[in-house]
């Protein structure tokens, strides 16, 4: 057992705790509400960081229940304007670019995705501070850990406030480059609501040739999740980022 409460500390294998994490997310949520979107309805940052705070302080970092994050995502729920949606499987960073150029948005455009974006946080059962030596990593010591549920639940809140036509940019550069293991594969696909449209991007690394198509399996793949769901699907290829960020 790798998690002995000596001396409060408890050795995952994952990354600790944020330093900081309630200053980044009050100065995270105030930048939000006041500069990046002030037009969105007025929130109570301090609401919101206590409401974050409760939902994994003192309470054991492997037993993360997707109610645990209700009230925190009921606060502030990941909805963005009919046709403007963006999901992204390995290719975060250009995902963002892209959605910079375009009136688009990611998940990391709604505030609780802006909150989190980048930052680690479990707590311990006993204690009412964060664990700023370790957090249990998703393959090493449990799937149920607060981190991944929390990006879970707010990922399938996100697709299933989904309307019109979505977009999902895919990395190219991979042998697979829709993983049904990823979050975009087994939490947004098969939560988009029938009768969205689905367009996939496959991007690959300019200067290289792509390692896969929409013609292959692993599209095909996202494409039968699809159907099941009378989604309508469908895939751009071949496109190396210079050419898609100029496209957009
Ligand atoms: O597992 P992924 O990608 O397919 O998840 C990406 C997918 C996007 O469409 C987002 O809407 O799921 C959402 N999402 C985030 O917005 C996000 N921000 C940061 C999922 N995960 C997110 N993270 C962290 O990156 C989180 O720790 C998660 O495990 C990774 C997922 O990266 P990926 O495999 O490239």
């Amino acid at each position: 057992d790798c998690c002995t409460p000596i001396k409060k500390l408890c050795w995952w294998h994952g990354a600790g705790s944020t330093a900081d994490f309630q200053k980044i997310i009050q100065e995270r949520c105030d930048t939000y509400t006041q500069t990046i979107r002030p037009g969105s309805r007025s929130r109570n940052c301090q609401a919101i960081r206590q409401a974050f705070m409760s939902t994994f302080i003192s309470k054991d970092p492997c037993k993360a229940t997707k109610e645990d994050y209700n009230s925190l995502i009921n606060l502030a729920p990941p909805t963005v304007p009919c046709g403007q949606q963006v999901f992204w499987s390995k290719t975060k960073e250009l995902a963002h670019e892209y959605v910079k150029r375009q009136r688009l948005m990611t998940l990391e455009d709604t505030l609780l995705g802006y909150l989190a974006d980048g930052l680690s946080w479990c707590g311990e059962p006993g204690s009412s501070d964060l664990n700023i030596w370790s957090c249990p990593d998703w393959r090493k010591d449990c799937r149920t850990n607060y981190l991944s549920v929390f990006w879970e639940v707010l990922s399938e809140r996100f697709a299933e406030s989904a309307c019109s036509t979505v977009r999902v940019v895919l990395n190219g550069s991979l042998e697979n480059a829709f993983d049904s293991m990823s979050i975009f594969g087994r939490v947004e696909a098969p939560n988009l609501r029938p009768q969205v449209e689905l367009e996939a991007w496959l991007v690959h690394d300019t200067g290289k040739p792509p390692s896969d198509s929409c013609s292959g399996s692993s599209i095909r793949k996202l494409k039968s999740i699809l159907d099941g769901r009378n989604v309508k699907f469908r895939c751009m290829d071949n496109l190396s980022r210079d050419q898609f960020l100029q496209r957009s």
